[in-house]
């Protein structure tokens, strides 16, 4: 019960922690991957601001403002840093930038050379102090990092091409240099992860965006066994801290990764069932997720209809709605409005 006790020691009943503990709180909380971004308005006039991306990132006044802005706007129960799955590999030595409209460019990766330098990360961290100070006791101020094998996706590839073959051929092909990376990135998360809670995080999330592009006997070598590592050392550095574990694309595999991972939360993406994948995964972990953004962008009946199924699903179980991935830059933000007023009508 360690667990229980910090947390009711530290967080004022919040409602998104106590989920992870397992309890059924009377609301479903919330909180969208991506909710801060280019859909909003005032994200947009603050990036402008701060010139480019990555400036946003490393300014933690600015980073706070852009944690906070969707958090404002649609009282969700939990903010989510902001930052990016990128300034690790950038923190441990690769260039990374980010061209205007255009996706992530990273330089040559030389893995023998890759360093964490966790000073680089210091703004990260101070953002997220800045935003524990402003947020309400109730709220849950959530950590994230990309997971080891997402990670080595961009930084063998040095772009997001969505299906990463040279990285899938490398893994395959150059297997100890491979695990060599993911070993480092291993390291390098935990620090990061450990840090964030340090500065405030209540929980954090592991984004292994794309878990679903290898087969079994690969996924549990690099998306598994790293997972495994990081949430054991990340809990013998910061006893009883929440993960949140979100392998997308895992399909049949979400349960061996909700068991042996030992995540308090899964991220279920939105091709999963919901009423599966809490059959196949019992009643203890807490199931997040898993609205299909394509619904969130298009709104109207769809919409409705879709939010009343999975809080129905969701009933009696721990649960915390959010998409199955991140927001559309295109959604109008009047409907996540609307999808805010449903959870906040709802009760179980
Ligand atoms: O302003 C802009 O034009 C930049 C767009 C943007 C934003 C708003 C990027 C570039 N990153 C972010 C913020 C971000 N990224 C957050 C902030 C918090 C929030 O959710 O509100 C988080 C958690 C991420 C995580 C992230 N970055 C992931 C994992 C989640 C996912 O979407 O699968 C990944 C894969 C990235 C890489 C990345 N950064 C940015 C882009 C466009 C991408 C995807 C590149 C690609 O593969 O196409």
């Amino acid at each position: 019960m360690a667990l229980a006790i910090r947390h009711t020691a530290q967080h004022v009943s919040q409602d998104v922690l106590l989920s992870l503990e397992g309890m059924v709180t009377p609301k479903v909380p919330f909180w969208l991957m991506r909710q801060a971004g280019r859909y909003l308005p005032e994200y947009r006039a603050l990036r402008e601001k701060a010139g480019g991306f990555l400036d946003l990132c490393y300014n933690p006044e600015l980073a706070a403002e852009a944690t906070l802005q969707p958090v404002r706007r649609f009282d969700t129960d939990a903010a989510i840093l902001f930052s990016d799955i990128l300034v690790l590999p950038q923190a441990m030595g690769q260039e990374v930038s980010f061209a205007p409209g255009e996706g992530p460019r990273l330089g040559a990766l030389d893995i023998a050379q890759l360093e964490l330098n966790l000073e680089k990360l210091k703004p990260v961290y101070d953002a997220a102090r800045l935003v524990r100070a402003a947020l309400v006791p109730q709220k849950t101020l959530i950590g994230f990092s990309g997971a080891p094998w997402t990670l080595a996706c961009y930084m063998i590839e040095g772009e997001g091409n969505g299906s990463f073959e040279k990285t899938r051929l490398f893994a395959i092909r150059n297997e100890a240099a491979f695990a060599r990376l993911i070993d480092k990135l291993t390291e390098a998360v935990t620090a990061h992860l450990v840090e964030q809670v340090k500065a405030g995080a209540g929980a954090v999330q592991l984004f292994d965006s794309w878990a679903g592009l290898l087969p079994k006997t690969l996924f549990m070598k690099w998306v598994m066994e790293p997972a495994k590592k990081i949430v054991a050392e990340l809990r013998k550095q910061v006893p009883g801290t929440p993960v949140i574990g979100f392998p997308r694309g895992a399909g049949a595999l979400y349960p061996l990764y909700a068991a042996e991972t030992g995540c308090s939360g899964i991220g279920i993406d939105s091709q999963t069932p919901l009423a599966w994948a809490r059959r196949e995964m019992g009643a203890d972990v807490c199931l997040q997720g898993n609205l299909d953004p394509a619904i969130l962008c298009a709104g109207g009946t769809a919409l409705e209809m879709e939010v009343a199924r999975i809080l129905d699903i969701a009933r009696g179980q721990p649960f915390i709605f959010n998409l199955g991935h991140g927001v559309w830059k295109d959604t109008p933000p009047e409907h996540v409005e609307r999808l805010a007023l449903l959870l906040r009508g709802f009760r179980r």
